[in-house]
């Protein structure tokens, strides 16, 4: 599948669509989800044009994939997730293409946490 440089996310990181931006280094952006599911509800997307996560984890530079999951990291713990402080937990998801339901063509992990999530495989 072709990168539609049209999609939400793509104008999101030109700044044609303001976003409530959470943290960000060189090769990604968190901001909040505008359908929240959970008190903590973050979107961590690439700074690249990537269409979904296998597209990511096949294409991307060390260096980006490296800078992304710092970013998860950092919110998690700037947001009160992460376990080494102490955290319940928290949920890391992302959707890939029509099985996945993946509603906007730019990869990205959401972030999810602040109640119990409920479990998702039987
Ligand atoms: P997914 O199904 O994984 O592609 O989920 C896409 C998510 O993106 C969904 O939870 C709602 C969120 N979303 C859609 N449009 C916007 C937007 O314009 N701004 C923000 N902040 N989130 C959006």
């Amino acid at each position: 599948m072709s990168y539609d440089t049209s999609n939400i996310f793509a104008r999101i990181l030109r700044g044609e669509i303001p976003n409530d931006t959470v943290a960000e280094n060189a090769h990604a952006l968190a901001f909040r989800d505008i359908r929240p599911q959970a008190p903590v509800h973050v979107l961590v997307i690439p700074k690249g044009a990537y269409v979904s996560y296998d597209d990511f984890a096949a294409n991307a530079s060390d260096d980006e994939i490296v800078g992304f999951h710092r970013l998860v990291a950092q919110v998690a713990q700037s947001e009160g997730l992460s376990l080494a402080d102490g955290s319940q937990g928290f949920r890391a998801i992302t959707n890939a293409g029509a099985h996945g339901v993946q509603e906007v063509p730019h990869f990205h992990m959401h972030l999810l946490g602040g109640r119990p999530l409920g479990r998702m495989l039987q």
